[in-house]
């Protein structure tokens, strides 16, 4: 399906399909994802110290979608790393994208001058995590100050590993942090993670169903969500947009596309449906191109603006 290959950032993929840095991320899905065909991976976002997550259970799936407080489980930037390495050693293709999350400017700092040794194809900061706060009570780049400084300091120790930046619907207006990341040097946005927090309860049990009684919510309920952002993003700025968010269907991915996604980032889709989805929605999309006539799946970002 030569029509679905495409760059981003001056990277080569063979197809737009991404695993985001999901509610599991564990390296069984990675290979898995990799033998189904995916056009690129993000791995777990990896902290300064190792992380054990918040309390069980951390998933829910619900009739929408589903509802995670994992709350950043993880094994720490070091050993993280070092699977890493492993990993790529026997996996060197697809595109692989190491995630960063921190609660202060300076640890993302450090964070990023780790990673950028291993030379991964790209670093993502993650500022949007909704399940751990910091000292404010939400993730450091969910306003546009932080944001800013974040991604200038951390270009500085980047080396030359392109810097993505990944944005939290959950903000007034999702196009000021979009727009401070760019400034700061940033290479890429990608869009959306979790809405909410949400939150279910047993009304068996009579309380909150998730361990940390709130948590992000993913699947096809958050799609019109995450197709507004990145359409509010391509109106913004200049730099391309891994787009995100409840994408399930190939229709998803056309209209995605259109909004202005470069990249799109399915996750939720691979436990609703199984690995099979990103055959599945290459199949649709390479379909549509062609009976559309349009020569690339890169043709059709942005189409939706007039
Ligand atoms: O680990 C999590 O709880 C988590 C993260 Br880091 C994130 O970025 N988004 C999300 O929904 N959950």
């Amino acid at each position: 399906m030569k029509n679905l290959a495409t760059e981003f950032c001056g990277v080569k993929f063979s197809n737009p399909f991404i695993l985001p840095s999901g509610f599991i991320g564990e390296t069984p899905e990675n290979e898995r994802a990799i033998v189904a065909g995916v056009g690129g991976l993000t791995f777990k976002s990896l902290t300064a110290l190792p992380r054990q997550g918040n309390p069980l259970p951390r998933v829910w799936r619900y009739d929408h979608g589903f509802l995670n407080s994992v709350g950043l489980r993880n094994p720490g930037i070091d050993k993280g790393l070092l699977e890493i390495v492993k990993f790529r050693k026997e996996f060197p293709q697809p595109p692989q994208i190491v995630s960063l999350f921190a609660t202060k400017i300076s640890e993302f700092v450090e964070l990023v001058e780790k990673a950028a040794k291993i030379k991964p194809d790209f670093i993502e900061l993650n500022l949007s995590c909704p399940n751990v706060e910091d000292e404010f009570g939400k993730s450091l780049g969910m306003a546009a100050e932080p944001a800013f400084k974040i991604v200038k300091a951390s270009k500085k120790v980047a080396r030359k590993v392109p810097i993505i930046c990944k944005l939290s619907p959950n903000v007034i207006d999702i196009t000021e942090i979009a727009k401070a990341c760019e400034s700061g040097g940033a290479d890429a946005i990608s869009a959306i993670n979790t809405v909410g927090p949400g939150m279910l309860i047993d009304i068996k049990k009579r309380k909150p169903i998730l361990g940390a009684k709130k948590g992000g919510v993913s699947g096809p309920g958050i799609f019109p969500v995450a197709l507004r952002c990145v359409y509010e993003i391509y109106e913004t700025v200049k730099i391309p947009i891994l787009g995100m968010g409840g994408i399930t269907t190939w229709q998803d991915c056309v209209a995605m596309l259109m909004a202005g996604a470069t990249l799109l980032g399915v996750g939720t889709a691979t436990y609703l449906k199984g690995m099979g989805v990103y055959a599945e929605l290459a199949q649709g999309l390479a379909t549509y191109l062609k009976t559309e006539k349009i020569k690339s799946v890169s043709d059709l970002t942005g189409m939706a603006h007039s």
